[in-house]
């Protein structure tokens, strides 16, 4: 059951594609009683309240820091880049309004609203969850349901299917900031090639551009570009070029003299340009808002797609701003006085602060306007949808341009619904273990959000990474549908060819090829039927108490469930198994070894070289021969591995995972196997 209670007059997010879906309006919660209303109370203008029990889990949230389970910290949903994901963080990029409270009795909130709000899950009163939004325009949505399974089911089905990727892009990708031209591109291909490390996708980061304008390609570091990308294909790369949010605002630059002479950027007030500052200096933002600025906007790409090109990423979209032209001066004026001064700590530390508040701050976001719907919209009122809206321009794009063909497309910034036009990545993480363990947390929050085709640079983006980390960091990513390396300018290397135990990461990514056949089917059933790739184990386990207790354990689609070694210098790990499995070992000649393992807590030795997963019982796992790249491998001759007396059966999802023609039947078979066997999926 689903209910929808409006407070004030909302904003549109388009978040909700199935409003119907919530049968029952309600006028608010008065003489409210049983199932959820015991729980919840409101009060206008205050906060939302919801009672938590001593043993109530709180999920959802997205992309948010620390655990699965949210409960014992405040969170914000108020999009912003920040590259410190730490455990006192309370925003990233993206706001996912939803959570779902799991306990004796299970119900889940979803604001539909594009202000900020903050979610105050046990922070100031343990057994108290707190959502206070900025103002009461907004609708709220209540759902009940007997599991949460079935709670989040309802939320994906009311805010529509997720983004689904091409095929290729289940495949290896290796990016970094940046390379800087084609031959080193073609380096890192050849690097891959001739070491045997599959490997399906290079990333372009701003340097391939022209000066860091959107659309342009800097002509000497990749002459003929589109040539380049055929060379490319030929060897199965695809290039992936990032896109960023602000427009340099320059003269003769046509994106910028169209979107100038149209009135498609962002004004202030008093309807001048809103400027301000990111890579390229000076730059417009685009009103993705504006629906004919959006379109305008979404063709752009159809300059990169017309070389070639088939995948993208959106960045610096929440919008990222280094400073805005008028702050910048009012802080030197304010620097000008303290000049010759004997500072003291008042002024020392205001000083500093001057300096550091100039990037993305929050008067900036209100001094401009959004064209949206016919109304002015003031930026910071729907500041959240901002990066959503930006993804939707090109997604909208893709759907005019190329009906027939799915396009890559992932995001930075991100709002409930933008789950349809696109996945994400997680963002700047850090070459830490604890972001290790934050990655395999994010997962599945994000999957209750929508947000199914994810991941997060592996090994780490900012600060250095060490080969152990980007080992196990590979262990767990070969899991994630996105699986991209990536790291910052001026950090290590960190194409896996850098290190010495090469033939380590070789098995590793190469059982990632195997398992293309189990992952693309779990991502394709889970996206089409709204459920969760990854999943806590909680939600498949509910009565299992020490099941929703586990934070660094998931299941994997229907048959896996891992357990990622996320400590330095470990050589195993404990493990809690809900019941009697199948342990897979693979080990470093390539060999998976085999062993049942009972319910309960098990301590497990897995090598820094050892990939260690679980296949459940009456389940199975089809695997491929692997490939190089994603094209060559062959999904129909399968090696099938069982776990379970008598017959096991698998619905298989097979298409050729670039059309669009998702719902054709033929693309199930249900695989029949008896023990662990080879055979050709029909
Ligand atoms: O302010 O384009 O998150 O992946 O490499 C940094 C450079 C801008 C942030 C992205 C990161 C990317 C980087 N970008």
């Amino acid at each position: 059951m689903i209910y929808r209670i409006r407070f004030g007059a909302m904003i549109e997010t388009d978040a909700v594609m199935r409003p119907e879906m919530a049968a029952k309006l309600l006028q608010g919660l008065d003489g409210k009683k049983g199932g959820l209303f015991d729980c919840i109370q409101i009060r206008k203008e205050e906060a939302i309240y919801c009672r938590l029990d001593r043993k109530d889990a709180v999920y959802g949230l997205g992309e948010q820091v620390r655990g699965i389970n949210k409960r014992g910290w405040i969170y914000n949903s108020d999009n912003s880049d920040n590259p410190h994901h730490h455990e006192d963080t309370t925003s990233l990029y993206g706001s996912h309004n939803f959570l779902v409270i799991a306990g004796e009795k299970n119900y889940g909130i979803f604001l539909d609203y594009a202000g900020k709000v903050a979610f105050d899950v046990g922070y100031t009163e343990q057994d108290m969850l707190l959502i206070r939004p900025e103002d009461w325009n907004f609708d709220l949505y209540l759902f009940e349901g007997d599991s949460v399974k079935e709670i989040v089911r309802d939320f994906r089905r009311m805010t529509g299917r997720c983004y689904i990727p091409p095929k290729w892009a289940f495949g290896y990708g290796q990016s970094r900031w940046s390379y800087y031209s084609a031959d080193e591109v073609r380096q890192i291909v050849k690097k891959h090639r001739e070491n045997n490390l599959p490997l399906d996708a290079v990333y372009l980061d701003i340097d391939y551009m022209d000066n860091y304008k959107d659309f342009t390609v800097n002509g000497e570091a990749f002459p003929e570009f589109a040539e380049f990308v055929r060379e490319m294909k030929r060897q199965h790369i695809h290039l992936v070029p990032i896109i960023d949010a602000g427009i340099k605002k320059e003269d003769g630059y046509s994106v910028y003299e169209e979107g100038k002479e149209k009135g498609y950027f962002c004004k202030k007030e008093d309807g001048s340009e809103f400027v301000a500052a990111v890579w390229p200096g000076h730059a417009v933002f685009p009103d993705f808002f504006h629906e004919e600025a959006r379109e305008w906007f979404g063709n752009q790409y159809d300059y990169l797609l017309k070389q070639g090109i088939d995948g993208f990423w959106n960045d610096m979209n929440e919008p990222a701003i280094f400073y805005s032209e008028e702050r910048l001066l009012q802080v030197f004026e304010k620097l000008e006085s303290f000049k010759g001064k004997n500072l003291g700590m008042d002024d020392y530390f205001g000083m500093l602060d001057l300096v550091n508040g100039l990037s993305n701050n929050r008067e900036d976001y209100e001094s401009f306007y959004h064209d949206y719907r016919g109304r002015k919209i003031r930026h910071d009122k729907v500041h959240n949808l901002f990066g959503a809206f930006m993804t939707r321009a090109a997604s909208e794009a893709f759907e005019r341009l190329q009906p027939e063909k799915r396009i890559l497309m992932f995001s930075r910034s991100s709002a409930t619904g933008a789950h349809r036009y696109g996945g994400i990545w997680q963002g700047d993480n850090k070459s830490w273990w604890s972001h290790l363990r934050l990655n395999i947390r994010m997962c599945p929050s994000l999957n209750m959000c929508g947000f199914l085709y994810t991941g997060a640079d592996l090994g780490g983006f900012g600060s250095n990474t060490t080969e152990d980390l980007m080992l196990r960091w590979m262990e767990f990513g070969i899991f994630t549908p996105l699986m991209r390396n990536h790291s910052a300018a001026g950090t290590r290397c960190q194409e896996i060819y850098q290190f010495k135990n090469l033939d380590a990461f070789r098995n590793i990514l190469q059982f990632r090829y195997r398992l293309l056949p189990y992952l693309y089917s779990e991502f394709m059933k889970a996206a089409l039927a709204d459920e969760m790739y990854f999943q806590p184990l909680a939600f498949e386990y509910p009565e299992d108490d020490m099941a929703s207790q586990v934070e660094d354990q998931l299941l994997v689609g229907e048959s896996l469930m891992i357990a990622p070694v996320c400590e330095q210098n470990a050589r195993g790990r404990y493990v809690y198994l809900p019941e009697e499995m199948k342990m897979y070992r693979l080990k470093q000649n390539g060999e998976l070894e085999s062993g049942i393992l009972s319910a309960g807590h098990q301590y497990v030795a897995a090598e820094l070289e050892e990939l260690i997963f679980f296949l459940r019982k009456g389940h199975a796992l089809p695997l491929a021969a692997g490939g190089n790249c994603v094209e060559e491998v062959d999904f129909d001759h399968l090696t099938v591995l069982t776990f379970g007396d008598g017959e096991i059966s698998y619905r298989y999802y097979r298409d050729d995972g670039e059309s669009r023609d998702y719902d054709n039947p033929d693309h199930i078979s249900v695989l029949h196997v008896k023990g662990d066997c080879e055979m050709t999926a029909e």
